[in-house]
């Protein structure tokens, strides 16, 4: 049968996968390109024929052997479909839907479980023609990631896919008139929010597309519904959603005070939210997204989170931390007052599937997103779509976003404070010695203008001519510098450098001790390095950061080169693009100030032998990895993330006393509109 039908293929020619019938997955430039065209106008009918042909012949229950779970999960995804009881299409998404999400989830089940290349197109076209649009799209980027057959595959620009959820209004409506009067247009993209309101100051950084991207991206690579069975384990998860998110709250305030303003106060359930927000932002489906005036009270939102569970969930947590152990549901006792506590306390508070006891710690982060976005309509008098907090691409738009993770980060301080600080033995690297720390070039930053395509914010029809339309908008970026540090080793090692950015001064300009400073600290790189025995100057560029991932390709981009490749004409380099997870590299330095805002620029050089992979580590250069790990593998780095900053720092003398750690002050210039 199969020789029969490569034949077939054979004489029908070239416009059939070359590779339909093997096996092994299609080149990458063939999967780029299939994935390009699903995601293509993803509100509107496939428009490729063989995807077309895909969505109208196939039959995914016909042959069970193709799925690991003999079909389980395609079975189950087509009885809901032919009982409707799926999300219909043209409705708004929303992961925090719990309905929403198991329907979304059903999809990436089958893409998971498909064995095949061809198995997983084949449904992902099928079902693309018959759920709800934002299902899709989140099952699609979910199986991408995780999926085998997504390796190596760039994921389009999410603000290019679904532009309503990464612009605002104004700029949908101008696009909208565009296309309906057939002018192309440029529309720039303001902040929300007037002058009047200080946190418009700020709005650059919580409406930066490119940070939401990694926001969003982080949450898809680390997922709360995450269960092992999907087949691998996500290391270190509990932990890497603290520190991800530790460092979003901690750039916040670096730009706040590079602006001055305070540093965010936390949230609090008793008090009001200080801060309204008005989004002006629209879904695409749906209407807009709702609005919360200033000093809103916590009202409970009505069968779905009551503000005291909040209060005793918050409880039970702090008592595990005082106490020094979280209790699992079978009533055994977790140990947390150890480097690991942390990985269990990220479990039990985002919550994910990884929490030892979700019944009794609930789960703060999320009923958090859940209570704090339903405020405008706790009541759901309205009958309003879910807020801009119930979406990981829209939610750092609302100062409060911010309020609430200061709040959790403030519980994760609470247990790190717990712990005993770090010994000199344990912060030290005996006979290596940092002499002195660099940056060639200045620290630089400037606001500059950035286009991206509108074209797919509008519909389509074969009897109006495609516009171009585009929004631009203004986002932060900084000069490319180079650290350079002087290391004198007394034997050849392993070593890894980690490199913060800590402000130096509070809102007033009182600067802050060792102690008080070092939670604020933004860690900017982490690397590993082989020393040789005797001096070695080390130099990093800033591009190289591996806190940070590139632009991403625009979606124009992606599609004309992974058809100029499978032409076999293109030498793009996909690869390189290939993780969106990671803070946009030009975002890498905090704004600063016109006369140069002081920070000091701490560094640590310690012991890198006993890390996972240190050999493949000292080449890499572009891997995002400290906050969001390695796809698939075990987090590099042995260490707590935040090492050897995270615990407390009675006096810095004890940091100072190791020859391995040293810092400098140094000044961070923003030299305005470029
Ligand atoms: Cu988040």
């Amino acid at each position: 049968m199969k020789l029969v039908l490569a034949v077939l293929c054979l004489a029908v020619g070239a416009s059939a996968w070359p590779q339909w019938l093997s096996d092994s997955p299609p080149d990458l430039a063939h999967r780029q390109q299939t994935v390009n065209r699903l995601l293509y106008r993803s509100t509107e009918p496939l428009r490729f024929d063989e995807l077309e042909a895909a969505a109208a012949n196939f039959h995914p229950d016909a042959d069970t052997s193709l799925y690991k779970d003999d079909g389980v999960a395609v079975k189950r995804l087509l009885k809901e479909l032919e009982d409707h009881r799926l999300l219909e299409k043209h409705h708004w998404f929303s992961l925090f839907n719990t309905r929403q999400r198991e329907e979304a989830l059903m999809l990436f089940d089958v893409l998971m479980n498909s064995k095949t290349w061809e198995t997983a197109v084949n449904n992902a076209a099928y079902f693309r023609e018959r759920v709800n649009e934002g299902e899709f799209v989140y099952a699609l980027y979910a199986a991408v990631i995780h999926s085998d057959l997504g390796t190596g595959i760039v994921l389009p620009p999410l603000y290019e896919v679904t532009p309503h959820m990464f612009t605002n209004s104004e700029v949908i409506q101008k696009a909208y008139t565009a296309k309906m009067t057939q002018t192309p247009g440029k529309f720039s993209m303001e902040f929300t929010g007037s002058k009047k309101n200080s946190e418009q100051r700020v709005a650059y950084f919580g409406e930066d597309i490119g940070m939401n991207v990694h926001h969003v991206t982080w949450h898809l690579d680390f997922p709360f519904w995450w269960n092992d069975a999907y087949g691998y384990h996500l290391d270190r998860k509990g932990e890497l959603f603290f520190w991800a998110h530790h460092q979003l709250t901690v750039r916040f305030d670096a730009e706040r005070l590079s602006n001055n303003l305070d540093v965010v106060d936390e949230l609090y359930w008793d008090r009001p939210i200080k801060e309204g927000f008005a989004p002006h932002t629209t879904y695409r489906y749906g209407g807009e997204f709702p609005t919360r005036p200033d000093n809103a009270r916590f009202e409970d939102v009505d069968g779905i989170v009551r503000v005291r569970d909040m209060i005793i969930h918050e409880s039970r947590i702090r008592d595990a931390i005082a106490q020094g152990y979280i209790t699992a549901a079978d009533g055994t006792k977790i140990d947390i007052r150890n480097s690991e506590g942390i990985d269990h306390l990220g479990d039990i508070i985002e919550s994910s599937l990884y929490s030892p006891n979700a019944q009794y710690y609930g789960a703060l982060h999320n009923s958090a997103h859940v209570i704090l976005g339903r405020q405008a309509d706790p009541h759901g008098k309205f009958n309003l779509p879910p807020s801009v907090m119930e979406h990981f691409e829209t939610a750092t738009r609302d100062p409060a976003f911010f309020r609430l993770h200061k709040y959790m980060d403030n519980i994760f301080k609470e247990h790190k404070d717990s712990l005993p600080p770090y010994t000199a033995e344990e912060i030290g690297f005996p006979g290596v010695h940092l002499t002195s720390i660099g940056v060639e070039g200045k620290l630089e930053t400037f606001f500059e203008d950035f286009e991206f395509d509108l074209r797919m914010a509008v519909d389509s029809s074969e009897s109006v001519k495609e516009v171009a339309v585009s929004a631009t908008v203004s986002r932060l970026n900084h000069n490319d510098f180079t650290y350079e540090f002087d290391i004198k080793s007394d034997v050849a090692k392993h070593a890894v450098v980690r490199v913060f950015l800590c402000p130096r001064r509070d809102s007033n300009g009182i600067i802050y001790t060792f102690e008080e400073g070092r939670w604020n600290c933004i860690e900017m790189d982490k690397f590993w390095t082989k020393l040789s025995a005797g001096d070695n100057v080390i130099k990093r560029k800033s591009s190289d950061s591996s806190v940070t991932v590139p632009d991403v390709p625009s979606f124009q981009t992606l599609i004309t080169e992974a058809d100029k490749a499978v032409a076999g004409s293109s030498d793009f380099d996909f690869a390189h693009y290939a993780r969106s997870c990671g803070i946009p590299n030009r975002m890498l330095l905090p704004k600063g100030t016109e006369n140069g805002m002081e920070f000091a620029l701490v560094v640590s050089v310690t012991d890198g032998e006993s890390d996972e992979q240190h050999d493949a580590l000292e080449d890499a250069t572009t891997e995002s990895h400290t906050q969001c790990g390695i796809h698939g593998e075990k987090y590099p780095d042995h260490q707590p993330m935040g090492f050897p900053l995270d615990r407390p720092i009675p006096d810095e003398r004890v940091f100072l006393s190791s020859d391995n750690n040293a810092y400098t002050i140094v000044k961070v210039y923003f030299k305005g509109e470029h």
